[in-house]
């Protein structure tokens, strides 16, 4: 494919929403879907009888204005929602050779799936079929593999919790544990690194903290493109006197300067500021940062003893504080500072602002978790707010701010690979049928499993693993291993075109749909970053009238499957009732009630105005699940990603205009960049050192010395007010400067935010 590269670009903007951004947001909406439909969507879009926003995980305030939506919410809406079908003709049309060719933004232009296609072994052509045979030769082919370990079973963290529950419960009645997600990309080392140290790997606030802090401290996020309405919660937070530290080696739109577009001050006035300090880091400076703030913290406990810790709290809950304490004595200044690119002052200035606040939230996402050690920062992160109490009391805590929609909620409901014990033995309690224990594959295993012919089968419930991995030629080689590939999706992208021998592609009811079963109309349920579960009713009629929903996939699939042992009642010991579940979601959350912990009374609570919050126990009480019962401060070894001279980190970036491979637009609106997406954003400094010029056309060649040359072609160089030594490129097309075996310690999430990168002219 030739690189996409813009026309021009312009410098920044320095503020994020007001009136563009909601005129962008109905204007693709309006044109799109027609007013009608998008009216009676954008307002019922996160509301108590609507639908959840299909976009971001950022949860919805208990006081709903009449339009809880924002821009990039309308534009995922518009996405979903549209009209445009992909007829049969266009089968016959394009080859999946023909698909090959076309990129992300052209692929997804195409209009909704709305009807089973199968490629057979050998051709080159998907042919539509009936749900029939598409559902036989499933079950003839996974039915037929040797081993239930030859198949991984992939979710992207759209599904609702009740597709998710159905779905990793037929994979388990299968056989396996292999059930890689999106999440192994994304918050995976969050979630290793609060589950070790304080038991729980979820955020320890509600959204009602953000109003309640005196200190925001956000790192790694850029919430005006990839959780916008979070800047209205900052806002307020700011309104009540909260200060908020930005840290991040972009100067990111939102995090600057925010206008409000639903207030009459945001309408017309400069916005508030958001940032009341900004620090520029260096790529994968975090750790270091946050030990130098501790050691501070610590410092000025040990000039007046007594006033600085939170004493009684660490007493009763934590350990390892004398471990901690003699490690960061010994912090290297210098070596901080070369980590962070920051200065003593700097970092002083954060240190005075978290001990004179009394309550501090820290908010993280991508920037901190896709780094080589992002699990020993994110726990760098606990031993800060642990220092001064700051988890489990008002306005105060640790905040991932997560991903899609409900990827917490598919992890609740156990897509996860490796589900702890009690959850599978209580689903083998409920189904009576042996519940494998074997640890299953992450996203980077079963693709490492295709390339060596362990896995053979790859069945994905959304997403687009080909595009969203790491190392991408690799993992378009594995894909094309595979004897059958299977997407559940709503759309084309980039892994309906790399596909296996055989391939089928089932089209699936969107969220925004109505999803009519035997008993009637059914809504699902879902859980936002904050642990707050409710209900999502689609609104308007499906785009197809031979759509299934999720649900009725996956329990269709699992009766095809199991042939025999799917039996019909649910009475008998080991024999699962798919049908009944089909026909009634109540039946899937009964069921969910019984298994998944903190949802006893499931169909109760859901039904609730604003559903539920589960149960967190060192948000609610100070309680902390790990083995010792306590809260762990740990000791982590500083070891800087290395950079040599002539080269620099590189990050890779969603724009403004895209949801993770999904590209709305080839734009990026805050960061002026138009018309095309081969970019790579690099300080003028930088520019000028490497003796390049703005606009010049580069070869980026990704430099891991494993006798491999990664290469992202013909990218335009835009001089950019990024840290020094840092560049940045976007997601999903830079994938392939990151090799597959470049992941995070423990959590194995690939490294897709420190790639040390040599620019040669093109
Ligand atoms: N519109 C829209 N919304 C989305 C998405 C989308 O693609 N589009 N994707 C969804 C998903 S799945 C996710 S996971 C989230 C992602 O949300 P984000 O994590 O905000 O997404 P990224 O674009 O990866 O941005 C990473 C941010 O971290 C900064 N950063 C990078 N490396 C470092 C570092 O080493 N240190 C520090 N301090 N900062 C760093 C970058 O400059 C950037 O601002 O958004 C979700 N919401
Ligand atoms: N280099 C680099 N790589 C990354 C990242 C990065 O920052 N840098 N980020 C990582 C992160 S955080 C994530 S979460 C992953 C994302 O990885 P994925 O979740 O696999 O990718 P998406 O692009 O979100 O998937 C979009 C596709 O989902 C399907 N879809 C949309 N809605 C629905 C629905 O309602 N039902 C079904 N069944 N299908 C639907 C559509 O076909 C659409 O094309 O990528 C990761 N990869
Ligand atoms: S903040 Fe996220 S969930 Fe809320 S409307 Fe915007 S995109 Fe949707
Ligand atoms: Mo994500």
């Amino acid at each position: 494919m030739t690189p996409d590269r813009p026309k021009e670009t312009r410098p920044p903007k320095e503020w994020a929403a007001g009136v563009p951004g909601i005129v962008h947001a109905l204007g693709p909406a309006l044109r799109g879907m027609g007013p009608a439909r998008s009216a009676k969507l954008l307002l019922s879009m996160n509301h108590q009888d609507g639908f959840d926003c299909m976009s971001c995980a950022w949860p919805d305030p208990d006081r709903r204005k009449p339009a809880e939506f924002c821009e990039n919410g309308a534009k995922a809406v518009n996405w979903e929602a549209t009209p445009l079908v992909v007829d049969a003709s266009f089968w016959a049309e394009h080859p999946v050779s023909d698909l090959r060719t076309r990129s992300e933004h052209w692929l997804g232009q195409q209009g909704r799936l709305v009807e089973p296609v199968h490629k057979a072994a050998g051709s080159d052509r998907y042919v539509p079929i009936g749900w029939d045979e598409a559902f036989a030769i499933l079950g003839d082919r996974l039915g037929g593999l040797e081993d239930p370990d030859q198949a991984a079973f992939y979710t992207s963290g759209r599904a609702s919790n009740e597709a998710a529950f159905v779905y990793q419960l037929f994979v388990r009645a299968f056989g396996t544990n292999n059930l890689p997600d999106c999440s192994n990309m994304c918050h995976e080392s969050t979630g290793a690194a609060l589950g070790e140290t304080i038991g729980v790997g979820k955020a320890t606030i509600t959204y009602k903290d953000f109003g309640q802090a005196d200190l925001v401290v956000i790192m790694g996020q850029n919430p005006g493109s990839n959780h916008p309405r979070m800047l209205t919660a900052l806002e307020e937070a700011k309104r009540n006197g909260a200060s908020i530290v930005a840290v991040n080696p972009l100067p990111e739109a939102g995090l600057m300067r925010y206008k409000n577009p639903q207030t009459l001050r945001g309408l017309a006035g400069r916005g508030t500021q958001l940032a009341d300090q900004y620090l520029q880091i260096r790529l994968g400076g975090d750790m270091a940062l946050l030990q130098a703030v501790s050691k501070r913290v610590l410092d000025a406990e040990a000039a007046a003893p007594g006033t600085v810790l939170d004493h009684a709290f660490l007493a009763e809950h934590t350990s390892g504080l004398e471990e901690l304490t003699a490690h960061l004595a010994d912090l290297d200044e210098e070596a901080v500072l070369a980590a962070t690119g920051l200065t003593s002052a700097e970092i002083d200035e954060l240190a005075d602002r978290y001990v004179r606040a009394q309550r501090v939230i820290v908010t993280w996402a991508m920037g901190l978790t896709q780094h080589t050690k992002a699990v020993p920062t994110i726990k760098e992160i606990v031993n800060l707010l642990l220092l001064r109490g700051n988890i489990g009391r008002p306005g105060a805590g640790a905040s991932p701010i997560r991903g899609h929609s409900n990827v917490q909620g598919d992890r609740t409901m156990g897509i996860w690979e490796r589900m702890p014990e009690p959850f599978l033995a209580a689903l083998e309690a409920e189904f009576g049928f042996p519940v494998p224990r074997a640890h299953g594959v992450d996203s980077v295993g079963a693709v490492e499993g295709l390339a060596a012919g362990r896995i053979k089968a790859l069945v994905a419930l959304g997403g687009n693993l080909a595009s969203a991995i790491s190392d991408t030629a690799v993992a378009e080689d594995a894909l094309g291993r595979a004897d059958l590939t299977v997407q559940i999706s709503t759309k084309l992208n980039r892994s309906h075109a790399v596909v296996g021998r055989e391939a089928l592609i089932l089209p699936t009811l969107g969220r925004t749909e109505i999803d009519r079963q035997a008993s009637g109309e059914q809504f699902v349920s879902v859980e936002d970053t904050v642990c707050a579960v409710h209900a999502s009713r689609g609104k308007v009629e499906p785009v197809g009238a031979g759509l299934l929903s999720e649900v009725a996939i996956v329990t269709r699939m699992a009766r095809a499957v199991l042939g025999a042992r799917a039996g019909t009642s649910s009475d008998q010991p080991g024999q699962v009732d798919w049908a009944a579940m089909e026909r009634d979601y109540d039946v899937i959350r009964e069921h969910i009630a019984r298994v998944v912990p903190g949802c006893e009374d499931y169909n109760a609570k859901i039904r609730r105005e604003s559903g539920f919050l589960l149960p967190h126990g060192p948000r609610d009480s100070r309680t902390f699940p790990t083995p010792d019962g306590l809260a762990h401060l740990t000791v982590n070894e500083l070891a800087p990603v290395e950079c040599p001279p002539g080269r620099l980190l590189l990050q890779t970036i969603r724009s403004h205009d895209q949801f993770n491979t999904t590209i709305y637009r080839r734009d990026d609106r805050y960061r002026g960049i138009k018309g095309g997406r081969a970019v790579v954003l690099v300080h003028p400094d930088d520019v000028t050192e490497l003796g390049l010029t703005d606009g010049a056309t580069v070869d980026v060649h990704g430099e891991y010395h494993d006798g491999v040359d990664r290469v992202l072609r013909g990218q335009r160089v835009v001089a950019y007010p990024t840290a020094r030594g840092c560049a940045a490129a976007y997601f999903p097309e830079a994938n392939v400067l990151v090799p597959l075996g470049a992941t995070a310690e423990t959590s194995g999430t690939p490294v897709s935010k420190a790639v040390v990168v040599r620019l040669v002219p093109a």
